[in-house]
């Protein structure tokens, strides 16, 4: 279907040991909502149990990056996803609050070193919002949680063949050779 992202091409597999963590913005919440229900929903196709996966409100959109960069601190998780709603109004507000949480988002991500999806819709109607969770468009909040995954296994991945960090930012013990 046009303008829809590929699904991610993770196989569904055990999430043992996993721990995501979900920063939902209670603006717009009845749509939020919508969004964090495809987000659990995900995960458990993904096998990540409702006891694996920690939600969090905050009150609005702007307040998802400092959310989750709190939360990605602590270590304790292998991802976080962000979920909000962020509805065009008649002022240059909805430019704000949009362009302050994706690159909040992209901040929080690359200052922590753990993945931190984006699951903000951002659209010029409550139509189109509605649209994209659970609607016609899909659901972002699905598509987040996805991605957030995709990205934690990765990375557990590439840490486990190679050495690296931790997500807590500790050093894993590399099996590689040191370059003198
Ligand atoms: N927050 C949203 O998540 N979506 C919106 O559409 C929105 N609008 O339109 O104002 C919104 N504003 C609140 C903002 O995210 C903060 O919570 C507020 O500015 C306090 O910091």
């Amino acid at each position: 279907m046009a303008g829809r992202a590929p699904k991610a091409t993770v196989r569904p597999r055990a999430g043992a040991g996993e721990r995501y963590a979900i920063v939902v913005a209670r603006f717009n919440e009845a749509i939020s909502k919508k969004l964090l229900d495809g987000a659990l929903e995900s995960l458990a196709v993904h096998g990540v149990g409702g006891q694996d996966a920690e939600v969090h409100w905050v009150p609005g959109s702007f307040e998802l990056p400092q959310a989750a960069l709190t939360l990605a601190m602590t270590g304790r998780y292998h991802a976080i996803i962000c979920l909000g709603v962020v509805i065009k109004g008649q002022t240059p507000h909805f430019e704000y609050v949009s362009s302050a949480a994706a690159q909040g988002i992209t901040r929080a991500a690359l200052a922590s070193g753990v993945p931190v999806s984006f699951g903000v819709v951002t659209t010029l109607t409550e139509e189109q919002a509605w649209e994209r969770a659970g609607g016609a468009v899909g659901n972002r909040g699905e598509d987040a949680a996805a991605a957030a995954v995709e990205m934690a296994r990765w990375m557990r991945g590439l840490a486990r063949s190679k050495g690296g960090r931790r997500p807590n930012g500790s050093l894993r013990r590399s099996r590689a050779r040191r370059v003198t």
